[in-house]
């Protein structure tokens, strides 16, 4: 079934290095793109192997259905999905597999993101999604790391060297206000 069932190829990241991809990114559209760009260089900072593919939970449902239900064996653990507007997207991936699913709504809606927010956030009971911020595609990368961190203590370390530079940067600009 997984062969049938995996979708055209997705674009694989070029860090990933033929690595099998771990995380599993969906937009609904490229003009997505710019945001989630902001994820990639998180899980390449973290030497986490990621696949992205563009895949509208309403102009392609099939290939939404087929990629979400093919994603665990094909190897994938964690799948973000991002959209905007009616920002299905995450929802219906969550209903097709059983990997956690992070959700990352979008703004650029005619209701300035709210309606991607509520699309993403408020599933019914049963099909969980992990929404983060508008925009948070950044949060989501760090987020599904999180998760992958939890049997595998290297990514735990690289993990904890992210935030300490994270930190280090917060502290030098505290220095340069304060000279
Ligand atoms: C959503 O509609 C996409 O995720 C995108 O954020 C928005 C607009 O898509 P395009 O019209 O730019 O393709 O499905």
């Amino acid at each position: 079934m997984a062969a049938e069932a995996t979708p055209n190829p997705p674009t694989q990241d070029a860090e990933s290095g033929g690595r099998i991809p771990r995380v599993g990114i969906l937009m609904g559209s490229d003009s997505d793109l710019p945001i989630l760009r902001q994820a990639f260089e998180v899980l390449n900072d973290l030497g986490i192997p990621f696949e992205a593919t563009v895949a509208s939970a309403h102009r392609t449902p099939d290939r939404v259905a087929r990629y979400a239900a093919s994603a665990a064996d094909r190897g994938l653990e964690v799948l973000i999905a991002a959209a905007g507007s009616a920002a299905h997207l995450a929802g219906v991936v969550a209903a097709h597999t059983l990997l956690p699913v992070i959700g990352v709504p979008l703004q650029g809606g005619a209701a300035g993101g709210l309606d991607a927010l509520l699309a993403t956030a408020q599933m019914p009971r049963g099909v969980p999604v992990a929404t983060v911020a508008l925009d948070g595609a950044a949060n989501a990368a760090l987020l599904a790391a999180r998760i992958l961190a939890l049997k595998d203590p290297g990514l735990r370390e690289r993990l904890a060297a992210y935030r300490r530079r994270m930190q280090a940067r917060v502290a030098e600009a505290d220095r340069r206000l304060q000279a």
